[in-house]
């Protein structure tokens, strides 16, 4: 990204024209001459004032809406921000781009430059950078409510909190140093560093201990429907999305390709995977799909075994829980054909079961626990985290070393955890993030 820090930037921050209302954007240190050229005047600071914006080079009217400026440093980005709410029309917005464009140091955003700039400025560390982002792409109640957590702060708090303990705990082995002769320093000066970094690092392995459910959170939990051809698989899949996603025919072998389809149970995004049904064959396209499905159940969070005969007789992958799903409840004459070894009867046809399915699901994955306020939802941290505690540890069996090179350990710890919140030494890390957003954030 081409960081051109001293242009004014601005972009049009609501959805796709055309719209009732379009909100266009405006930061940096030309939005104040921006807005005299347009409006004549400055509105006040964070009041909404109804104003008519005029085209500079003839002064015909552009539109009528509603302005807000923001001076920095407390606004989004840090600088002045101002916002223009116009009507949505293409020509409106259109006309309005290009009369800003036209100005002095304009120039429009890039993705994600209104936040970058937020970053830089100090607004938001790169937590909640990137909880922003979840929170623009949430599409259940799970994600956004993970994703608004992190966006307020809930792992910048903890990870400054430890960072700050393992700063602290340096300080004073460096003190410690200072003053007493290094051959013998007394373990006492140094033990209150020693348990506050043990402290730390307990707290990081129950932190990193949560089995990744935010990311599953944020990502989807993924559940593979499996078992042997024409068990009812494909039509499991359509009753429970209620729509054709895939062919069902009475002929075993059907489904070949995975078919996947996004579910929301109990608010949690759920990725739905229809396979092949499993059996020898000497088709090279069934068996393909067969390999497929297979592979695709060893990381599933969840695999349901699907059987319309008194046993499960296929192998399931062992890594993934499993639901044994007895189907074409509707074709059993009597209660006492229940097949024991099953979790669940069903029947798509009828659609009886399906909520005890979804309930099961849910249940299965732990849908239903409460979500503690921070929590893990990218590679990124937990990386970043075990990294740290791996130093910590190191650190607790350094017993005999010198007390620089525990030191140096806490220092390192303490920077693992920096660049988990973009503290330290992020450069090489913010162009990935920040290609997340959409032009406008
Ligand atoms: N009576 C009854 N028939 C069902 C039910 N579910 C599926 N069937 C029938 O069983 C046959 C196979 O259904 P599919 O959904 O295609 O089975 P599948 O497991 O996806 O089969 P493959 O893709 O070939 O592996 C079709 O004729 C369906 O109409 C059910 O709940 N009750
Ligand atoms: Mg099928």
């Amino acid at each position: 990204m081409a960081l051109h820090r001293d242009d004014t930037i601005f972009a049009l921050s609501s959805g796709a024209a055309p719209s009732g209302v379009a909100v266009i954007r405006l930061s940096g240190q030309g939005v104040r001459f921006g807005l005299e050229t347009l409006l004549g005047t400055v509105p006040p600071a964070r009041l909404a004032s109804l104003r008519t914006l005029r085209a500079p080079e003839n002064g015909e009217i552009l539109d009528r809406g509603l302005v807000l400026f923001f001076p920095g440093p407390a606004s989004f980005t840090g600088e002045d921000v101002a916002e223009l709410q116009v009507h949505g029309g293409r020509a409106v917005i259109a006309g309005i781009l290009k009369a800003l464009s036209a100005l002095p140091g304009y120039r429009a955003a890039e993705a994600g430059e209104f936040t970058r700039r937020a970053f830089e400025n100090g607004r938001a560390d790169l937590t909640e950078i990137e909880g922003l982002a979840d929170l623009i792409a949430a599409e259940t109640e799970m994600q956004r409510r993970l994703a608004i957590r992190q966006a307020d702060g809930g792992l910048r708090r903890l990870y400054e909190d430890w960072r700050h303990r393992l700063i602290r705990a340096r300080a004073l082995v460096e003190a410690g140093l200072d003053f007493v002769d290094e051959e013998d320093v007394p373990d006492d000066v140094m033990a209150p560093a020693w348990s506050e970094a043990a402290g730390v690092a307990t707290e990081m392995a129950a932190h990193l201990d949560d089995q990744h459910f935010g990311e599953r959170v944020r990502d989807g939990f993924e559940v593979v429907l499996l078992g042997a051809p024409n068990v009812g698989k494909s039509s499991l899949m359509n009753a429970l999305v209620r729509r054709e996603a895939a062919i069902v025919t009475a002929e075993p072998g059907t489904t070949r390709d995975l078919i996947e389809v996004a579910l929301d149970i109990d608010g949690h995004a759920v990725t739905l995977i229809d396979t092949a049904g499993l059996r020898e064959t000497e088709s090279l396209v069934e068996r393909e799909g067969i390999t497929r499905a297979r592979r695709r159940a060893d990381t599933a969070d969840l695999v349901l075994a699907l059987s319309d005969q008194d046993s499960f007789a296929e192998t399931i992958p062992d890594g993934a829980p499993v639901l044994h799903v007895r189907t074409k409840l509707d074709l059993l004459d009597s209660d006492s054909k229940r097949v024991e070894s099953a979790d669940l009867h069903l029947s798509a046809r009828t659609g009886e079961g399906l909520d005890a399915l979804i309930q099961a699901i849910g249940e299965t994955l732990r849908l239903a626990r409460p979500m503690p306020t921070a929590m893990i939802t990218r590679a990124r941290q937990r990386d970043g985290i075990a990294r740290s505690l791996g130093y910590l540890r190191e650190l607790a069996l350094a017993g005999d070393h010198a007390v620089e090179v525990k030191a140096e350990l806490l220092r390192s710890a303490a920077d693992a955890l920096g660049r988990v919140t973009g503290k330290v030494d992020v450069e090489d890390l913010l162009d990935v993030i920040f290609s997340e957003f959409c032009i406008g954030k």
